[in-house]
């Protein structure tokens, strides 16, 4: 009996009704009638655990008996969301978990409200590591998702007198019901100390590294549901503790700091999201924490979950590690020590099996944000891996000579070390020697990454990049998030769509349909309204239901423009207050930024601040006759996400060509019915070739008018001089008019825009503009603009996750290639 299957809870009201109570009076310990709302969450959540948890072991016992091929998914970020809804929405549980909570007298939306998201990820990359394992569990393909379980996440957005102020996201306050610690699965991390040679027993030379100080990693597993197919996938997230708590002699002379030292030290890996890098010990943590997570995780795999006599000569069989951009490439050396140092292999062998168990995707094109760890911090840090560094480095730079003899500027441009300005590995460089295959995001992103940033590995390698176009689990960015658009989808076409989003093609005939249209715009109204609701109680801000909803919300980053959306702001602003425009002219619109900038990021901060500045005038200024409403939430995230982007009209998709790598809201919005006013960028392109250029509000430069123009020499004064509205609208801003007539305040923004404009605002501006009065022409024609909702609807199922990881599985990770 104790070896037979799992039974779950009977699925009925009444079986979850005793599941819950039982939950809540033997997990929490309470009555229900003294339970609080965090009791009454805690035993929601774990009573819809315990309708998977059969399932769970199911999967876990059947990959095991298969011997199947594993996809690692190495990612130091996840952005989950909220785990309830998801879990509810998986195991089909909503309805009868609605009727056990109304029977029980609990207000199922308040303890909705309870969890607290899990914001391990700092945006659209950790949120693509979370769609990906949802997409890979609903198509039972074997994943383990590796990560870290940092104590604190992404920090909590507050604004304090239009000031970014950052709080600790202490997530795990009140308890996470989700997770299943494994203290008994610890693993030991190695770090520091030095390196020696030996001779084993058949008298090889052999090196071993002797480690300084150690840590344990503990896991914390994750159910991660397929959508209602039985098959529950694992995430595999890492903590760091001291392998010994605290020294006891020294707590007992009473020197309590002194004691807990290690603890401090060793829990400060997982201690939070992304420590501020910008001080050498910030630098320091996170390669820590990275090479502190993928050891566990190669560990953990090789140790723990293949056979205990497996032949590691078949490891491409049974494993192919994804690495998430270059936060988890020290896992390459990793690998070769364990293969070389541990396991006895020679160097050739483990290279050959190292070389076909990753492949690496790149999420960037920006320069700075390719990793280089300086040679000096990786050989103090990890001294046999940087030795294992250099040989790799040696013989690939050995394959280059022989496939480009005589070229020595090649040589060093391709070399992993880069000698300025000073000495450091690229991380990139050595994913992509490593790597099986080396995949961009986004088609015109995987081109960039073949022409522009790794040319001399494409022109040795050209069969070694491939492009895997992102995408979004339909799952919770439709079928949870807008219930009402879905139901409308169902209604139409049946339920087919949430596991093969091709079929929303399906509903094209009905963009033609009054009556179709009539409840399109009844789902979006009601969205909307849902929004207005809750930004009343989170933000005590009332959201214009009559308004254009136009949002703008992702990562603050002068890439992605936001200063040119205010500037638009400001110029409709500036129009009416200069007499220009009549404010009946004015389409009503209220302008929704969500976005957090990075601590350290000094002119992200700035723009923060004078978008604020620019929403209290513009928001209170009668002579806009209440025409024009520009909301700031604070501390936006995937919850919040959840409810913006069924509600909005407009998406706005505006970087400078050539630097976004790919997006994701982008996807979002269309597929729930907003129109993209956008450039030609990231995936963009993809989205305009798939819904058309009447269903979209196309504007601005390509990538190579932007190089073009940069060839030039961009003087982004000129503009300023030579367009009447862009003067005036910096002129505005410039005057204090914003800031209490203090200038000062917002010099930093302006000197910056008029001297430097590195992402082009300025020269993008009239083009912008344009477009926004394209926009407020087809928003005028009600029946046009649903339809061309509807073909955005329609045409954006080529975008589900589910469609990129079958990509992923035909391009990268086939058994073929093992
Ligand atoms: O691939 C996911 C996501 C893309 O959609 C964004 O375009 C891209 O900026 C983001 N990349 C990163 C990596 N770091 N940087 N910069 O977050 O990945």
């Amino acid at each position: 009996l104790a070896t037979g299957p799992v039974a779950s809870p009977p699925a009925t009201v009444d079986g979850f009704v005793r599941e819950f109570l039982d939950q809540l009076n033997f997990g929490q310990g309470v009555k229900l009638s003294q339970s609080t709302i965090n009791d009454q969450y805690m035993a929601l959540a774990r009573t819809v655990r315990s309708y998977l948890m059969a399932s769970w072991l199911e999967t876990g016992h059947r990959r095991r008996k298969e011997e199947t091929k594993v996809v690692g998914y190495l990612s130091a970020e996840y952005l989950l969301g909220r785990q309830l809804g998801n879990n509810l929405l998986a195991s089909d549980l909503q309805d009868i978990a609605d009727q056990a909570m109304e029977r029980c007298g609990i207000d199922m939306a308040a303890v909705r409200g309870q969890e607290v998201e899990p914001g391990l990820g700092n945006g659209g990359l950790g949120r693509l590591a979370a769609c990906f394992v949802d997409s890979l569990a609903t198509m039972d393909v074997a994943c383990i998702g590796y990560g870290i379980r940092y104590e604190y996440g992404i920090f909590r957005q507050t604004f304090v007198d239009h000031r970014q102020v950052e709080e600790p996201d202490s997530w795990l306050r009140l308890g996470s019901p989700w997770e299943f610690p494994h203290p008994e699965r610890a693993v030991q991390v190695g770090f520091a100390g030095h390196t020696e040679t030996y001779a084993d027993e058949q008298g090889r030379e052999r090196t071993r590294w002797a480690p300084a100080w150690q840590v344990r990693g503990v896991p914390y597993h994750y159910m991660v549901p397929g959508f209602r197919n039985g098959v529950v996938n694992t995430l595999r997230l890492w903590s760091a503790e001291a392998n010994q708590a605290f020294d006891l002699q020294t707590f007992n002379r009473g020197d309590y700091a002194q004691a807990s030292r290690a603890e401090i030290f060793a829990e400060n890996i997982s201690k939070v999201l992304y420590p501020d890098d910008s001080t050498p010990q910030g630098k320091e943590l996170r390669l820590q924490q990275q090479y502190f997570f993928v050891a566990c995780s190669l560990r953990d795999f090789i140790e723990n979950t293949l056979p205990r006599d497996f032949d590691l000569h078949r490891l491409p069989e049974r494993i192919i590690f994804q690495l998430n951009d270059t936060h988890p490439v020290i896992a390459v050396p990793e690998l070769m020590r364990i293969l070389v140092d541990e396991k006895g292999f020679d160097w050739d062998e483990a290279w050959g099996i190292t070389r076909r168990c990753f492949a690496y995707t790149c999420h960037t094109l920006l320069p700075e944000a390719l990793e280089v760890w300086p040679v000096e911090l990786l050989g103090r840090l990890l001294p046999r891996h940087l030795e294992i560094i250099y040989r790799i480095n040696e013989e690939f730079l050995l394959e280059v000579r022989e496939a480009f003899p005589g070229d020595e500027g090649r040589i060093r441009r391709m070399s992993i070390i880069a000698e300025q300005p000073q000495r450091a590995v690229r991380m990139a460089y050595l994913a992509t020697v490593a790597g099986a295959k080396v995949n961009g995001v986004a088609e015109l992103h995987s081109q960039l990454l073949r022409d522009d940033v790794l040319p001399d590995f494409n022109a040795m390698w050209p069969d070694k990049f491939t492009n895997v176009t992102n995408g979004i689990t339909p799952r919770r960015f439709l079928r949870l998030a807008n219930r009402k658009l879905s139901s409308l989808i169902t209604d139409t076409i049946g339920d087919g769509w949430v596991t093969d989003l091709d079929r929303l093609r399906e509903l094209e005939p009905y963009a033609n349909d009054p009556e179709f249209r009539r409840r399109f715009r009844e789902v979006k109204a009601a969205n909307k309204a849902r929004l207005g609701d809750l930004l009343q109680v989170r933000d005590g801000v009332e959201l214009r239901q009559d308004h254009l909803l136009d949002v703008m919300v992702k990562r603050l980053h002068e890439y992605k423009r936001q200063t040119l959306k205010l500037l638009h702001v400001v110029s409709v602003y500036e129009g009416v207050l200069s007499g220009r425009t009549p404010v009946e002219q004015v389409t009503p619109r209220t302008v929704l930024f969500g976005a957090k900038a990075a601590p350290g990021y000094h002119m992200a901060k700035e723009i923060i601040y004078l978008i604020n500045a620019v929403a209290a005038k513009v928001n209170t200024d009668p002579v806009m006759d209440g025409r024009l409403q520009v909301l700031f939430p604070a501390n936006y995230n995937v919850t919040l996400a959840e409810k913006v982007i069924p509600a909005a009209d407009l998406s706005e998709q505006i970087s400078l060509a050539g630097k976004e790598a790919s997006g994701t809201g982008n996807m979002k919005f269309a597929l729930n019915g907003a129109l993209t006013i956008g450039t030609l960028d990231g995936a963009n392109v993809e989205i305009l070739d798939l819904v058309g250029e009447d269903h979209f509000f196309l504007f601005g430069m390509t990538e190579p008018e932007v190089e073009q123009l940069l060839q030039r020499g961009y003087v982004p004064s000129a503009y300023y001089d030579q367009d009447p509205v862009l003067k005036a609208t910096i002129d505005l801003i410039g005057s204090g008019h914003f800031t209490g007539g203090d200038p000062g305040a917002v010099s930093a923004v302006l000197d910056n825009l008029l001297n430097h404009d590195p992402f082009m605002a300025l020269a993008g501006f009239h083009a912008y503009l344009g477009a926004q009065d394209r926009v407020e022409r087809a928003y005028a024609d009600p029946e046009g603009w649903s339809r061309s909702t509807i073909l955005n609807v329609a045409r954006c199922g080529f975008f589900s996750s589910d469609r990129s990881m079958r990509d992923y599985l035909d391009r990268i990770w086939a058994p073929g290639q093992a």
